[in-house]
């Protein structure tokens, strides 16, 4: 049986437990391109994900996943064609993210994934993500005032953060980037979707518009058919640890979104994005 490997990656607050809960509920409940197979074949633990899809069913988030925290849940899966296969999806602080870029040092673990991953899957909040669009007028700015060149010094713009980022990975995983990647895929996911104000423009022009450096970083280290950008909502709204809200207490599958590269309606198939990740071109 096929055992893809993927490396999610994503910042604390990227969305990524909420995701993992709600693509739960969609594998196991609906009729996406990907679903959760019935056989008993492949034992697992599903509680992790079962624990945040009954938060949501009671109308309210899920907690925080505390930094230290990583989980591994075993994914039974079966496409479309009827090809099953098993999908390893972790759940951790992303706090390990930020300690990758910080130190510059990548765990063996994390090596041995990014090597072995048939796919990486990128979460972004868009939202939560600083940059500095005046940084070339300040440079004049900065002289007169040094106290914020130093403030300044101690924060990335995100595109340089996550184009750093990303260098280190590959620069791991030992993949070049001289010649334009066809593998492992990269699929972005710009979590939060409903918190941007999209205008109807697909959701690689808006990664484009707010991140422009990291854009163009990863348009020109992947190729085209094996990169892709999603707009994502798993939520469909926010949801806050004392909410109530009745639309999930009814069932928290019939909530949330994406919407894929090429933009159009939101589709409730969660699973697109991993199904495009897990396709061989
Ligand atoms: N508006 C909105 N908020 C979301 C969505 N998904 C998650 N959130 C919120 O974003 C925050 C971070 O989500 P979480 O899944 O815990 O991020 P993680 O730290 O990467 O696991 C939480 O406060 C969630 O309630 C969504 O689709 N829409
Ligand atoms: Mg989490």
């Amino acid at each position: 049986m096929h055992k893809p490997e993927i490396v999610l990656l994503g910042g604390p607050n990227s969305g990524k437990t909420h995701y993992a809960g709600q693509l739960y509920g969609r594998l196991r409940r609906c009729s996406g391109l990907l679903q959760l197979r019935q056989d008993q074949g492949t034992p697992t633990d599903l509680s992790p994900f079962e624990e945040v899809f009954r938060c949501l069913s009671s109308g309210r988030a899920a907690n925080h996943t505390t930094a230290g925290t990583w989980v591994e849940v075993l994914l039974p899966l079966i496409d479309k064609l009827g090809n099953a296969l098993d999908l390893r999806w972790p759940d951790y602080g992303g706090e390990q993210i930020k300690i990758v870029f910080e130190r510059r040092e990548v765990p063996e673990e994390w090596r041995q994934r990014l090597i072995n991953a048939d796919g990486w899957l990128l979460l972004i909040q868009l939202q939560t993500e600083t940059v500095y669009l005046d940084a070339l007028d300040q440079l004049t700015e900065r002289a007169k005032h040094s106290c914020d060149s130093n403030a300044r010094a101690s924060n990335w713009d995100a595109n340089a953060r996550w184009v750093e980022l990303l260098q280190i990975l590959l620069q791991v995983a030992g993949l070049g980037t001289v010649e334009r990647l066809h593998a492992p895929r990269l699929a972005v996911l710009l979590s939060c979707y409903d918190e941007i104000e999209a205008n109807d423009e697909p959701p690689p022009n808006v990664l484009a518009k707010r991140l422009p450096m990291l854009s163009a970083f990863i348009n020109s280290v992947w190729a085209t058919d094996s990169l892709s950008v999603w707009g994502l909502s798993a939520l469909g709204c926010r949801l806050e640890k004392d909410s109530n809200n009745e639309d999930f207490i009814d069932g928290p599958e019939n909530q949330g979104w994406v919407v894929a590269p090429e933009g159009g309606e939101p589709d409730s198939d969660l699973s697109r994005p991993l199904a495009w990740l897990l396709e061989t071109p």
